[in-house]
């Protein structure tokens, strides 16, 4: 192959994509709750180590790029749009109002605000810091984005943490902390009530997203089941708003099994929100596009979601890599990703109505006949041969996912 000239290598890429086949329309895609959030789209690659591969980008073309793909819904931080020193004052209302014209011009609806507490300097010490000044400009900032969230037609606001918890042991009180995020949590929920009833606006669900670990070395509440405990924990005064928004690589980052995650969250009846993504178990937060490393457990996630009825968003948080250009973004990075969520989720439909998958699963519940209660070896044999069904199952699982189901095979050739 001759090199590709450089002005032939968007088009090459077009080419490519198109025979790559097996895209939805827009329309299709905007029948789901898919969110993409201004953070993915505009981020631009850059890291400790790496400077950024892309230019910057405003929300104006991102809400545009999004509802050309189909993605019906964004989200923000509050400092992705609004610079840190005018939040809370006069002047980011006519930032607001701008982005209610891209959104209302292009039929594209804001589902989640989220307040940044991880990047700008006040931070350092986290948003719970010793310091009340701190604390206050912690509550000023979430209230602030209650205020822009009802603003925007939002229903979900979101917190991570980010910097809550420390480089080095001993300095904090990690009780003292922990009170302290619940009282903004508490101001936001207060501010919430307040302003939906003057706004005749349902208030918003609030929830909360864990990380193991970035952006400090030691986090206070790690894992969507620390969450879990802390909504229970007492410390919150309104724990009924408050659930929790888990994303699928921060529970994979520990080594959790995130479909069990989930499920307790779905049990305690606070998965309100759910970030999709992919990546490696126990490695940083590299936020690849969502079935891009993991399809067998995407689908098996996503057949977990079904059965129970999750109907909240799935919020795109992932970042097109370095090596995508800002053409690449929104011509194959966020329309991929949509279209292997799109067929992750129908494909889980698939499984939940397959007639092995059922049977298979109805016989291991039914079990085999009643055998004496005292008598484990008894009860071991009624039981014995249905067992082999678990490892049924899961080759059921990959036929569907492969294709294989509906007949799809290689011939191997004889003699080799
Ligand atoms: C960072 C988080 C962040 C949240 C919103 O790792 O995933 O993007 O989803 O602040
Ligand atoms: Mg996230
Ligand atoms: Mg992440």
């Amino acid at each position: 192959m001759a090199p590709i000239p450089e002005n032939q290598q968007q088009a090459l890429v077009s080419r490519l994509m198109k025979a790559c086949g097996g895209a939805y329309t827009p329309e299709t895609r905007r029948k789901y709750f898919i969110s993409g959030p201004q953070w993915a789209a505009a981020y631009q690659g850059q890291a400790l180590f790496h400077a950024p591969t892309r230019p910057a980008i405003g929300f104006e073309e991102i809400i545009r790029r999004y509802a050309d793909i189909g993605i019906g819904y964004w989200a923000t931080h509050d400092t992705d749009v609004i610079p840190t020193e005018i939040l809370g004052t006069e002047g980011q209302w006519e930032i607001v109002s701008r982005i209610r014209k891209a959104l209302s011009d292009h039929g594209v609806h804001c589902s989640m605000v989220t307040t940044e507490t991880f990047y700008h300097a006040v931070w350092a010490a986290g948003p719970a810091a010793e310091s009340p000044g701190v604390r206050e400009y912690a509550k000023l900032r979430v209230r602030n984005t209650v205020d822009i969230g009802h603003e925007l037609g939002a229903s979900f606001a979101v917190y991570w943490p980010g910097s809550l918890g420390y480089f080095v042991q001993g300095a904090i009180d990690e009780t003292s902390s922990l009170r302290w995020y619940a009282d903004a949590i508490n101001a936001a929920c207060d501010r919430d009530v307040d302003v939906a009833a003057r706004k005749n606006r349902p208030t918003l669900k609030h929830c909360l997203e864990a990380k193991p670990f970035e952006p400090q070395a030691e986090i206070l509440l790690p894992t969507t089941d620390a969450m879990l405990a802390f909504i229970s924990s007492g410390l919150l005064t309104r724990p009924e708003m408050v659930g929790v928004n888990p994303e699928y690589l921060h529970e994979l980052m520990w080594g959790a099994a995130p479909r069990a995650a989930l499920a307790r969250a779905l049990l305690a009846g606070k998965l309100f929100h759910f970030d999709i993504n992919d990546g490696y178990r126990l490695k940083h937060d590299v936020d690849i596009g969502v079935g891009l490393v993991n399809p067998l457990d995407w689908l098996n996630v996503l057949v977990l979601l079904r059965s129970h009825g999750y109907n909240g968003p799935f919020n795109l948080d992932y970042k097109p890599p370095r090596t995508t250009s800002q053409f690449g973004v929104f011509e194959v990075s966020f329309p991929t990703a949509v279209d292997r969520f799109i067929t992750l989720w129908e494909m889980a439909g698939e499984v939940l109505s397959d007639p092995i998958v059922k049977e298979a699963t109805d016989a291991l519940k039914v079990g085999g006949p009643k055998a004496p209660t005292h008598d484990a070896a008894a009860v071991t044999a009624a039981n014995y041969e249905l067992l082999t069904l678990h490892e049924l199952i899961a080759h059921r699982l990959v036929q569907i996912l492969l294709g294989l189901h509906r007949g799809r095979v290689f011939s191997i050739p004889s003699g080799t």
